[in-house]
């Protein structure tokens, strides 16, 4: 991004960088309005004490009523003085920080806060909201995150978006798309749901959701039955091949289908499109990995490259995530041998951020179970807004209510979590620091210059955890670290200035600096495929169809589908008929954005409704328009009718917005289940049952 700043250093413009490969001098609509969001009149720009007496509960949008302002110094003094008094008497453990991505940037993401918590004994936090199913099914498939490149989808002759919204939530993949298609390449989507990629498709298939392991199982019948296969990719570089042979003989398209609801002749079409086009890549994203079973999924869908062997084609493949090809020093960075000179001193305990509801209500509570140590006493976020974006949100609002909860916010906004706070803190915006960054979705390192002077007090992540390490004490050197040298910490320099990392042997922090951006290298030969060749970082060397590290840990070695215990095909479909997508908007970034009114003005054609299918809709006597509520045991929303025939029947969908901008101060995470995926213990955001009743 280039920001054009003006003489009084007020940020007037911001563009996509012409000159950056990926991002082609555009931005997405959200991030093109960003300065609404830096000179938003609602950001909170002072530290915030909750005033004495005022209740912890959902506000209006931007009421600040509930708070007073205190100083920088009175409000760290005053919460390192309650987290001291907390470890004292609860054990460390009983602080739990929690924060996931409001900032993807290294320091901001993951450094100083990390360094404080390993040093003060608190619990650790298992960051699993996104994308820890598929991630870790992927590895357990390739040993590593890497995949086909965004620049060489453009020779691919077929793109399959699986799980994917390319043009909802990866726009900088577009034009690669676009590229290979005037080339003559088909565009195949396979998603529940007609999303805007799905619209510009060749080919749409409304797959059902939780149900694409049975799809790639099926794919891999008709296969390996019409002899597709590349037999000597799958001799040299796969291991396994027989048993998953043999698995997915039972995989007929007939069954698959009954499952997917898709025709027979349709899987058979896939698959042998698939295999018979080359180079075919396949753009696989986190949505399928949503689903309680999604990690099996990822896993089988991540196969079907190895089984006809694309991989050593340019533009075949597949790309869930390019991001371990970031390897940057993160022990340096996070320093977790420091939870050795807490007062543990030992390794803290871990909890699961996909389960908040569950940590501030139940953990801890169980008499019985000393094992799960003391219950959470002080909660302090950053980087989220779990408030929306949590699953069970009634269950994490109860837990956040707890009078004898101590929960401090650091923000940028008065959101859906800092209702519950204790304190709230400001927080700079990326205009307002300096960072270095990774990618989610390409191959550059890059420089974030600090572009503008932070506004009022906010202050960034760095900051506010260096100053509240001072505060408690903690007099390693590494709490005085600028930030500055945190960057060089984590790309590790050698004598000449460059890095050590995999990958990065070509940069040093001037260079990155004065470039902007440089892309990562990995061979000599730089135009190398992933993949292609050699041997890879799993236990077998190989590209694992059977994992013998799943089959010790007691689970299927092989992939197999299993619906959810909140599906169509499951008993609890008797009571809650419909499969519901809670999904992302198109124009915020999961809660971020929702509060700006620009924003909320191109979402508004699905903000705050419900799409339901005809058929479903005539069933309960809804027509367009009407409100209807939204319910399962979990909790219910209120939201309008949309009458639409971008689900298939039998699946309704809405959009996550913030709660308290909602009639009955409720988001689509109200419905949500903290039941946790097969593989990785993350979200199951879209594996939820949910009923609808038209309101009079
Ligand atoms: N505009 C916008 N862009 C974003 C974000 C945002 O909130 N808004 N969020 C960012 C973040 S944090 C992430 S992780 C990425 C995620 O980007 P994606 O991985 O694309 O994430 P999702 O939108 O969750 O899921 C993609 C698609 O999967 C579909 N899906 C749901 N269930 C199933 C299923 O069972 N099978 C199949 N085949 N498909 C299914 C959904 O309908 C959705 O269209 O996007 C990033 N980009
Ligand atoms: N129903 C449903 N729920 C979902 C999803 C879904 O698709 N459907 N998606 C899930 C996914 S993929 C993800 S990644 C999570 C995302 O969940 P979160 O990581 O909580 O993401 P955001 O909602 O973007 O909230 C980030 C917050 O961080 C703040 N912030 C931004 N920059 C900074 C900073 O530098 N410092 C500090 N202190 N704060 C900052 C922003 O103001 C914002 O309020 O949500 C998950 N929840
Ligand atoms: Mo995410």
């Amino acid at each position: 991004m280039l920001v054009t700043v003006n003489e009084t250093g007020r940020a007037v413009k911001v563009v996509g960088d012409p000159s950056h490969p990926v991002t082609q001098g555009f931005l997405c609509g959200k991030v093109a309005k960003y300065l609404d969001r830096v000179y938003s009149p609602q950001r909170v720009l002072y530290p915030l004490k909750r005033k004495s007496g005022a209740a912890k509960q959902l506000s209006n949008a931007h009421d600040s009523s509930s708070f007073e302002r205190v100083s920088w110094d009175q409000a760290l003094d005053e919460i390192a003085e309650r987290l001291r008094l907390t470890a004292e008497r609860y054990g460390p453990e009983s602080i739990l920080p929690y924060s996931y991505a409001g900032t993807m940037g290294l320091l901001g993401y993951g450094s100083m806060d990390r360094r404080f918590f390993h040093r003060l004994g608190a619990s650790q936090l298992d960051r699993t909201i996104c994308a820890e199913a598929g991630g870790q099914a992927w590895n357990l498939v390739y040993g590593r995150k890497l995949g086909t490149r965004n620049e060489d989808f453009t020779h691919a002759k077929l793109i399959l978006a699986w799980g994917a919204n390319i043009h909802g939530n990866n726009i900088h993949l577009w034009p690669f798309v676009e590229q290979a298609r005037r080339s003559g390449a088909r565009l195949v989507v396979i998603d529940p749901y007609r999303t805007r990629t799905a619209g510009l498709a060749d080919w749409h298939i409304a797959i059902r959701p939780g149900t694409d392991a049975a799809l790639a199982l099926g794919m891999m019948h008709v296969i390996l039955r019409d002899g597709l296969e590349d037999r000597s990719y799958i001799d040299e570089m796969t291991y396994g091949f027989a048993a998953l042979a043999e698995r997915v003989r039972e995989y007929t398209p007939e069954r698959v289908a009954s499952w997917t609801g898709m025709r027979a002749a349709e899987i058979e079409q896939l698959a042998r499109e698939y295999a018979s086009t080359s180079p075919a890549a396949i753009r696989l994203n986190y949505g399928v990995q949503r689903s309680e079973n999604g990690g099996t999924a990822v896993r089988a869908i991540a196969m079907l490259p190895a089984l006809v062997g694309s991989w050593r084609e340019r533009g075949g493949g597949a790309q869930l995530s390019l991001s371990g090809g970031f390897q940057w020093n993160r022990s340096a960075l996070e320093r977790p041998d420091l939870m050795l000179a807490s007062p543990l001193g030992r390794t803290s305990r871990v909890v699961n951020m996909s389960r908040l509801g569950h940590a501030l209500t139940a953990l801890g509570c169980d008499p019985d179970d000393p094992g799960n140590g003391p219950p959470v006493h002080a909660l302090i976020v950053y980087n989220s807004n779990p408030g929306a974006v949590a699953p069970n949100q009634n269950l994490v609002r109860r837990g956040l209510q707890r009078n004898d909860l101590f929960t401090v916010v650091h923000e940028q906004f008065l959101t859906d979590t800092t209702d519950f706070a204790d304190y709230v803190l400001p927080a700079t915006t990326f205009l307002e620091h300096e960072e270095i960054q990774g990618a989610y979705g390409h191959n550059f390192v890059q420089h974030s210059a600090q572009a503008i002077t932070a506004l009022g007090e906010a202050r960034s992540n760095v900051w506010l955890f260096t100053q509240l390490a001072a505060r408690m004490g903690f007099d390693e050197p590494c709490f005085r670290d600028t930030p500055r040298q945190m960057m060089q910490q984590a790309l590790d320099p050698d004598e000449s200035g460059l890095s050590r990392n995999p990958g990065m042997a070509h940069i040093s922090l001037d260079s990155l600096a004065s470039e902007g951006y440089i892309a990562l290298r990995f061979d000599a030969k730089p135009d190398a495929l992933p993949f292609e060749s050699g041997a890879l970082e799993t236990p077998s060397g190989k590209v694992e169809f059977y994992s013998d590290q799943l089959a010790a840990a007691g689970l299927d070695p092989l992939p197999a589908f299993v619906a959810p215990t909140e599906s169509r095909h499951s008993v609890a479909a008797e009571k809650f008929p419909l499969e519901f997508l809670p999904r992302k908007a198109d124009h915020y970034m999961n809660s971020t954005f929702a509060n700006l009114d620009g924003h909320r003005r191109m979402e508004s054609a699905t903000a705050q409704k419900l799409e339901i299918h005809p058929e479903d809709a005539a069933a309960r006597g809804i027509v367009d328009g009407d409100r209807v509520c939204v319910w399962n045991d979990r909790g219910s929303i209120t939201l309008v009718a949309s009458i639409s025939s971008r689900i298939v029947s039998g699946v309704v969908s809405a959009r996550l917005d913030w709660g308290k901008l909602s009639s009955d101060g409720q988001n689509v995470n109200a419905l949500t289940s903290e039941r946790l995926t097969d593989i990785g213990a993350a979200a199951t955001f879209y594996s939820t049952l949910v009923e609808v009743t038209r309101l009079t």
